[in-house]
């Protein structure tokens, strides 16, 4: 390292003293803190998104946001040059950056990883960063300390493209990379024209003046309110409504939100009894999570949920039957036989009617850890991968060879068979392919999806929500001495750590019929999550309740002194 980059990085890290006492981790979706204490932590990721940019020679993105935490909150992390989520083995470098006590300290770090990692690092070899940010107040000034971190070290430079949800900013590193325009109004256009082609194509022609049409959006008074503002006077077939978009005085993720509504089942603020079986949608505070719900007849808070599992069984159930149609009917005629895998990933998380409807669908389902990233790289593995969080965190995968496939079905079908069933299923499924998200979950394109399939089908949402019906389920959190003593297996499914803990709760789910239960360590709060399920709403809560107590007995406060 050259001794003029040396001494910038010196001088330029001294302006941002780490917080004294407080030690901070890359976790499951990047550094998250209280605003006031960020400082420091992003000015580093600024640093950390160069030598990506450096290593990878590609586009990344740095995304400012705290997701669906409280307003005060902020956070940070990296786009790697897919679009996805900066690589794992990243991730300790990120802790070790993000920790170093002093200047001098930091520098060592850099040097020493730069070394190992063979970063070009000469000033020759330029960096490019794309940055964005939600609408928290503190989004600005952390900003400005990512574009210092940043321009420490020579030949990077940063584009600071705004406020964008954060699914935006992950399709435009994506773009970027790829050479396509990675513009704002880009990926507008791109998802509102697919909507347009999937909508041209349902079958007795879009009925836009069915009451249905509608569907009323809370926005979480976040970017997503913001930017569906926008969105949806681009679109053709679908009225939007949207409320919480942030315009008015109520507070991002106050009682408003796709977490909120998922967790605590009830409605969010500015809905309630005047919308009884309307079509309700709930955005996340960054836009990466959508959840369904409408209101009951006999209800003013409490909400008919219709979960991220259930977005997935929607968009499983419309793939698998284009699918069909492009593969069983006239197949033999065609020259382009391709057996397209179809498969579809969860958590344990997933409410087990879920799974149950999915594999009576026919179709392969596997399990990863909870985290974007690892549902990512497993759906990843399939032609068309579908993954969801039930928490409503997800999207579909399609593969460069399915594409190619689709693609060459469609060439093929245009000549010999224009307007057939066929070319049909293939012109959806490659809108399809367009619509949604190829680098991460995103819950406007989601949006735009659920509301075309559900007019392709001609359903409610009271009909897409009796796809099966949820088994009652219980999440209860449990503070502990040291959320890591847990360490789990099979998709955390299984707790090896500590010993014996694991056989006690098999003891108590052997009292349940249909019982369920496992624990984990929150990779986003310090607790411990004990989930449980069951046939009826009271064994759920009895069965998570005793294992809470396990939780307790084995790491709580009260044998902390043993
Ligand atoms: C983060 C993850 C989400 C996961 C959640 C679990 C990303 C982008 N987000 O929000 O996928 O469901 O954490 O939180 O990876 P927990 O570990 O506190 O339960
Ligand atoms: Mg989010």
């Amino acid at each position: 390292m050259k001794e003029e980059q040396s001494s910038l990085l010196l001088k330029s890290s001294s302006l941002f003293p780490p917080p004294q006492g407080v030690k901070v981790s890359y976790g499951t979706a990047g550094f998250r803190a209280d605003a006031s204490i960020l400082k420091s932590t992003v000015y580093r990721v600024g640093i950390l998104a160069a030598l990506r940019s450096l290593k990878t020679r590609s586009v990344v993105g740095l995304m400012i946001t705290a997701s669906h935490n409280k307003v005060t909150d902020n956070g940070v992390k990296i786009v790697d040059p897919s679009g996805g989520m900066l690589s794992q083995e990243w991730e300790p470098f990120a802790d070790q950056l993000a920790n170093a006590p002093t200047p001098e300290a930091l520098l060592s770090i850099i040097r020493e990883f730069v070394e190992k990692e063979k970063i070009p690092f000469d000033g020759v070899q330029s960096a490019e960063i794309l940055l964005g940010r939600d609408t928290r107040p503190s989004g600005e000034s952390l900003l400005e300390a990512a574009k210092q971190g940043i321009s420490s070290i020579f030949g990077a430079i940063a584009l600071d493209l705004g406020i964008l949800t954060t699914p935006q900013l992950h399709w435009m590193v994506r773009a970027r990379n790829k050479g396509i325009t990675a513009t704002e109004p880009a990926y507008f256009e791109q998802i509102s024209s697919s909507f347009r082609c999937l909508i041209d194509l349902i079958p007795n022609g879009a009925k836009i003046n069915k009451p249905d049409s509608t569907v009323v959006v809370d926005g979480a008074d976040g970017v997503g309110g913001e930017k569906l503002e926008v969105l949806k006077n681009m679109l053709t077939g679908l009225v939007i409504e949207v409320r919480n978009s942030g315009k008015g005085d109520g507070l991002l993720n106050d009682g408003v939100g796709a977490d909120y509504v998922q967790k605590e089942k009830v409605v969010p603020r500015g809905f309630g009894s005047h919308d009884i079986g309307l079509r309700c949608a709930s955005l996340d505070g960054d836009a990466d999570r959508l959840v369904y719900f409408s209101v009951p007849a006999d209800s003013s808070s409490k909400i008919d949920l219709v979960d991220g599992d259930k977005i997935l069984s929607l968009f499983a159930l419309f793939i698998k039957e284009q699918l069909n149609i492009l593969t069983k009917e006239g197949n033999e005629k065609s020259n382009n036989n391709f057996e397209a895998h179809l498969g579809v990933v969860q958590t344990a998380y997933a409410n087990g009617a879920s799974t149950n409807y999915l594999k009576q669908l026919g179709l392969e389902v596997i399990f990863t850890p909870t985290g974007v990233k690892h549902l990512h790289e497993k759906a990843a593995q399939f032609d068309i991968g579908i993954y969801f969080e039930a928490n409503g965190h997800g999207t579909i995968l399609f593969s460069e060879s399915v594409l190619s496939w689709l693609e060459a079905r469609h060439n093929e079908l245009t000549s010999v068979s224009e307007g057939s069933e066929q070319q049909k299923a293939a012109i959806r499924l490659l809108a399809v392919s367009k619509l949604i998200n190829q680098a991460v979950g995103d819950a406007l394109s989601c949006l735009l999806l659920v509301e075309a399939i559900l007019q392709h089908m001609d359903w409610s949402i009271h009909k897409w929500s009796e796809l099966y019906q949820d088994l009652p389920s219980r999440q209860l959190k449990v503070k502990v001495v040291d959320r890591t003593a847990i360490v789990t297996t099979n998709a955390e499914t299984v707790a090896v750590s500590p010993p014996g803990i694991q056989e006690a709760i098999d003891a108590e789910i052997a009292k349940y019929p249909k019982g369920r239960c496992f624990i984990r360590p929150s990779g986003t709060e310090d607790v411990v999550r004990v989930y449980a399920e069951a046939a009826t709403q009271e064994a759920a809560d009895n069965l998570a309740n005793s294992v809470a107590k396990l939780v307790d007995r084995f790491l709580g406060f009260g044998s902390s002194g043993q």
